[in-house]
């Protein structure tokens, strides 16, 4: 098939979830083509069957804010057209639902553009519940011929909120495992941890809804119990909060801020916990990159995480703020190695036997082809 990806080509889940469906289906023969306002971080650029169309959006005295969701109509409406595209897939409603819309209607009368949106999370949860937004999310999620969303949790918010009435697809995110795997080395802890202290990992966009304040906090009580550094990978608004804190609570010098990271496949497996305290999660692919590479998670009961996370078994989850729980959760996998080896175990059986990309993208390929059906 010939698909057109729209994300948000920065730092984000929805980006990376896109990106990776993208070289998961060139890889298995469809030919793809990106249509984002810049090059999304995981894309190697040259691989087979893979296209980069950029949308400009070109700035002029008048606009005070450059029509961006216009821009991107039509250029998916060209890209479509000159590439014979059987569909467009975008991910995250917000705007790229109603660019795809307009899109599929400038090319009406030539030819049928179907359109499939995957939710993600804050479309629904943060930002489509705002009053200014909300009823063109769910005007764009109504009039998507295809709908998919990334648990359950999701698809019962975006039901319960927006009432929408057509069909809505759960497809969980996936991870690649032969990338994210254990480093049973792990050489390069030692530069973090030179005297065999346990690793603790946080990655995420450093937003409020993170609770990255919380992961300083957890290490802090950690610390009281057995020697731990903590890497943070990625960065966002709270970081000098984050930063400020590790200061106030004595631990900086215990603390690696890593800033944003391309191959976090190389850092998660140099640790031994991964640390999402989230406020709200809807999926939660960090803990899944972590759970791939053998690092078990301690997490929040929130959204969709307990369906990721096998509470006990594959990880922990406790309850949003309650850093006592998060930090005795830590304490138990850092100080009682059977625990922590069979967790982790079980981590890498979940990942690989639940969310693999063998058997989740199948199941993008079978909406696909519903969706065009009668193309
Ligand atoms: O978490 C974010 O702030 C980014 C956001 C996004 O859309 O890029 O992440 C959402 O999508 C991810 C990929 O599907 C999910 O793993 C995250 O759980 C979800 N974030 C939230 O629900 C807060």
């Amino acid at each position: 098939m010939k698909i057109g990806i729209t994300c948000y080509p920065t730092y984000g889940g929805s980006g990376i979830v896109a990106t990776e469906l993208g070289l998961e289906l060139a890889a298995r023969g469809h030919e793809v083509h990106f249509i984002t306002y810049a090059n999304p971080i995981r894309l190697d650029p040259g691989l087979p069957r893979i296209y980069y169309h950029e949308v400009e959006v070109t700035p002029y005295p008048l606009f005070q804010y450059p029509p961006y969701t216009l821009a991107l109509a039509s250029r998916m409406a060209e890209v479509a057209e000159w590439n014979k595209l059987d569909l467009l897939h975008v991910h995250y409603a917000i705007p790229h639902s109603i660019s795809a819309l307009l899109a599929q209607q400038m090319l009406a009368s030539k030819r049928r553009l179907p359109f499939i949106t995957t939710l993600h999370g804050t479309d629904i949860t943060l930002v489509g519940t705002d009053r200014s937004y909300f009823p063109i999310t769910q005007f764009s999620i109504e009039k998507s011929d295809g709908i998919t969303c990334i648990s359950e949790d999701l698809r019962r918010q975006t039901v319960e909120v927006f009432g929408i009435q057509k069909p809505i697809r759960v497809i969980y995110n996936f991870v690649n495992t032969d990338i994210y795997r254990p480093d049973p080395e792990r050489e390069r802890a030692r530069d973090y941890a030179p005297a065999g202290e346990k690793i603790l990992i946080h990655l995420s966009n450093f937003r409020p809804v993170k609770r990255v304040l919380d992961c300083v906090r957890i290490l802090a009580e950690t610390r009281k119990h057995t020697a731990a550094h903590l890497l943070m990978a990625g960065d966002g608004p709270d970081r000098f909060a984050a930063e400020s804190l590790a200061r106030e609570l004595g631990v900086m010098e215990h603390v690696t801020f890593l800033g944003k990271q391309n191959h976090v496949e190389r850092m998660i497996p140099l640790a031994d916990v991964l640390l999402m305290p989230s406020e709200m999660e809807s999926f939660g692919l960090a803990a899944l990159e972590g759970m791939a590479c053998g690092v078990p998670a301690v997490g929040t009961r929130v959204g969709g995480v307990p369906e990721l996370i096998t509470n006990g078994l594959d990880g922990f989850v406790e309850n949003v703020g309650d850093i006592a729980a998060q930090s005795q959760r830590v304490v138990e996998l850092l100080t009682d190695d059977t625990l922590h080896a069979r967790m982790a175990e079980r981590a890498r059986e979940s990942a690989c036997e639940r969310f693999s990309t063998d058997r989740i993208i199948p199941l993008y390929e079978v909406a696909y082809n519903e969706l065009c059906e009668g193309c």
